[in-house]
C-alpha cells in the first residue's frame, strides 16, 4: 500500500488488513511537509504513523507494517518489490492537488516529477521482480475533462475511413496535475503492453466523506480530512463551510459536473479491484464513482440539508481561477465495478450531517480564511495571498534527489501556523 499516511490510503489499508489481507504501507510523509509548506492542516488530527498502527495493532490483532520511503527513490523501490513479494501494489502515493501543480513551474514541475519517476520506479520493479504481481493504480476521472461525447471506461471503438479499432478514449486533462495522471496512465499501459504486467487503473472521482467501519472504531485511527483552498475538495469545502455558516464558494457558473463517491465506497472499489485482478498482460480502466453532481447541485444539497434544522445557508458564485468549462455536457460510464459487486453508498443528508458534526467537533482547528477565497489562479498561479504564504514557508523540496531545480528567493523556515500538524508529523 503506497501513500498509507493519506486521506484514502490510511482508510483503505484498514479496511483490507480487515478483510484479511496482509497489508505493508509505505509513504515519504511529504504530504505533511506540503502542509507545512502550505500552511494547511487537516481538520481532524492525525496521528503519526506509527501510533496509527500500533493502536490498529492494539484494537484488532492485525498487523499493518509500515515503512518510510520515497517513490522516487528506485533504489528503495526495487529492494522493497524483491524483499516483500507482493501479490499486488496498490498505489496512491502522489501529489494529488490540481491547483498545488498550478501554483508556478517549480510546484508543476514537482507534481510531475514525483508522480512519473514514482510510478516508473515500481513499473521497472515489477518487470524485474515481481511481474506477475498486480498494480493497482489511483487515477482520476478528471484525465478525461469534459468532452461532448459519453465518456467510456478507458477505452472507445473509433471507426476511420472504414477501419475500426478500440484506442484509448481521447483525454483533455484540466490541469498539471490531472496531465500527470495521464502520463502515468500511459507509462502503466505501455509496460503492460511490452513486458505483461497487470495492472487496473482507477480513474477516480471526487471524493468526500471520513467515516468508514474501520475508521470508526477509535479516533486515534483518523484519516487526514482536508478543507482549505488547496487541498480540499469541493463537497468537504462545501460541508465545512456550511457548518461554520460560511458562505458556499461555487467557483463561477457551477455547472461544472463531475463523478463523486463517498470514501467507504472508495476502499471498497480498491478490495474489489485487489480480489477480482487484472489477467497478466491486461491493462484495464475502471471508472471510479458512483454519481455525478455539478458543482451548484452540491451546494443546493449542503444548503437544504442545514435549512431542515432551520438554518440558513447563502451561496456565492466567485469568479473562477480555473479555466475550466463551467456548463457542459457530462455523462460518464461507470459500470465495472457494479458488476464486480459494487454497493454504492449515494449521497446522503446524513453524511453531510455527520461531516458536519466532525467540524463542530475540531471547528478550532479551522482557518476561516482558507475557506473564504482560493489562492491559485490557473492563469496567473499563486495569488498574492499565496505569494506572501510562500514569502516565509518552509522550501517545498529539501531532498537533494529533487530534479527540481527551487526558485530563487525562498527563506528560512518559519514557525508553522499549522501547530498541530508539526507536532504530529514525524
Ligand atoms: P493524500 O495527499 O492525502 O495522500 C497521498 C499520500 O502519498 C501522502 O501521504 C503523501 O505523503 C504520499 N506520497 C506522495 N508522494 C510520495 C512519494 N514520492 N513517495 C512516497 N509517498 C508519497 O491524497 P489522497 O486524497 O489520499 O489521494 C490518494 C490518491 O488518490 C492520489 O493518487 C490521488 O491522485 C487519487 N485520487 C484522490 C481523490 C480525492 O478526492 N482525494 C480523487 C481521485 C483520485
Ligand atoms: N470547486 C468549487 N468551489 C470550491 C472548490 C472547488 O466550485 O470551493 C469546483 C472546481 O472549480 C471544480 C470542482 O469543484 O470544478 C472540483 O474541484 P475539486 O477541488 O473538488 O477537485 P479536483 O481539483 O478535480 O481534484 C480532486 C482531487 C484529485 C482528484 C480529483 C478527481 O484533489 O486528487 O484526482 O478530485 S476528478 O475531479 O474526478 O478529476
Amino acid at each position: 500500500m503506497l501513500g498509507v499516511d493519506g486521506y484514502l490510503g490510511w482508510a483503505t489499508a484498514l479496511h483490507l488488513s480487515q478483510a484479511g489481507h496482509d497489508v505493508v504501507g509505505i509513504d515519504s510523509l511529504v504530504r505533511r511537509r506540503w502542509d507545512r509548506e502550505c500552511g494547511t492542516q487537516s481538520l481532524t488530527p492525525i496521528s503519526t504513523m506509527q501510533k496509527r498502527v500500533s493502536l490498529w495493532n492494539r484494537l484488532t490483532g492485525r498487523t499493518i507494517g509500515w515503512r518510510q520511503m520515497d517513490l522516487r527513490d528506485a533504489r528503495a523501490v526495487t529492494e522493497l518489490v524483491q524483499e516483500v513479494q507482493p501479490d499486488a501494489l496498490i498505489h496512491f502515493a502522489e501529489q494529488r492537488s490540481a491547483p498545488f501543480s498550478m501554483i508556478d513551474l517549480e510546484h508543476a514541475a514537482l507534481t510531475q516529477t514525483n508522480n512519473l519517476v514514482g510510478t516508473l520506479n515500481l513499473l521497472f520493479a515489477l518487470r524485474d521482480y515481481a511481474p506477475h504481481a498486480h498494480l493497482i493504480k489511483l487515477g482520476t476521472m478528471g484525465e478525461y475533462g469534459t468532452p461532448n461525447i459519453d465518456i467510456e471506461e478507458g477505452f472507445l471503438t473509433i471507426t476511420h475511413n472504414g477501419r475500426q479499432d478500440r484506442l484509448p478514449f481521447p483525454m483533455q486533462p484540466g490541469s498539471f496535475y490531472h496531465l500527470s495522471k495521464l502520463h502515468d496512465s500511459h507509462n502503466i499501459q505501455f509496460a503492460c503492453r511490452i513486458w505483461g504486467l497487470r495492472a487496473t487503473d482507477l480513474h477516480q472521482g471526487v471524493v468526500y466523506g471520513n467515516h468508514t467501519d474501520e475508521l470508526a472504531l477509535h479516533p486515534g485511527l483518523a484519516t487526514r480530512f482536508d478543507y482549505d483552498a488547496i487541498w480540499g475538495t469541493v463537497l468537504n469545502r462545501f460541508c465545512i463551510q456550511g457548518a461554520l455558516g460560511l458562505p458556499l464558494t461555487v467557483y463561477g457558473k457551477g455547472g461544472q459536473t463531475r463523478g463523486f463517491l463517498d470514501i467507504r465506497d472508495t476502499v471498497a472499489c480498491v478490495r474489489l479491484a485487489l480480489e477480482n485482478p487484472a489477467a497478466d498482460g491486461e491493462y484495464r480502466v475502471f471508472n471510479q464513482f458512483t454519481e455525478q453532481f455539478s458543482v451548484k447541485a452540491l451546494a443546493e444539497r449542503v444548503r437544504d440539508a442545514r435549512a431542515a434544522h432551520g438554518l440558513k445557508t447563502n451561496i456565492v458564485h466567485l469568479a473562477n481561477p480555473r479555466v475550466e468549462r463551467e456548463e457542459h455536457y457530462y455523462n460518464a460510464k461507470h459500470q465495472k465495478l457494479l458488476d464486480l459487486g459494487l454497493q454504492p453508498h449515494y449521497l446522503s443528508d446524513t453524511l453531510i450531517e455527520s461531516v458536519i458534526e466532525t467540524v463542530e467537533r475540531y471547528a478550532p482547528r479551522v482557518d476561516p480564511v482558507e475557506l473564504e477565497q482560493p489562492n491559485v489562479d490557473w492563469r496567473r498561479g499563486g495569488t498574492a495571498r499565496w505569494q506572501a504564504r510562500s514569502e516565509t514557508a518552509e522550501p517545498v523540496e529539501s531532498d537533494p534527489r529533487s530534479i527540481v531545480v527551487l526558485s530563487p528567493g525562498r527563506k528560512a523556515r518559519r514557525p508553522s501556523p499549522a501547530a498541530d500538524s508539526a507536532r504530529l508529523a514525524q
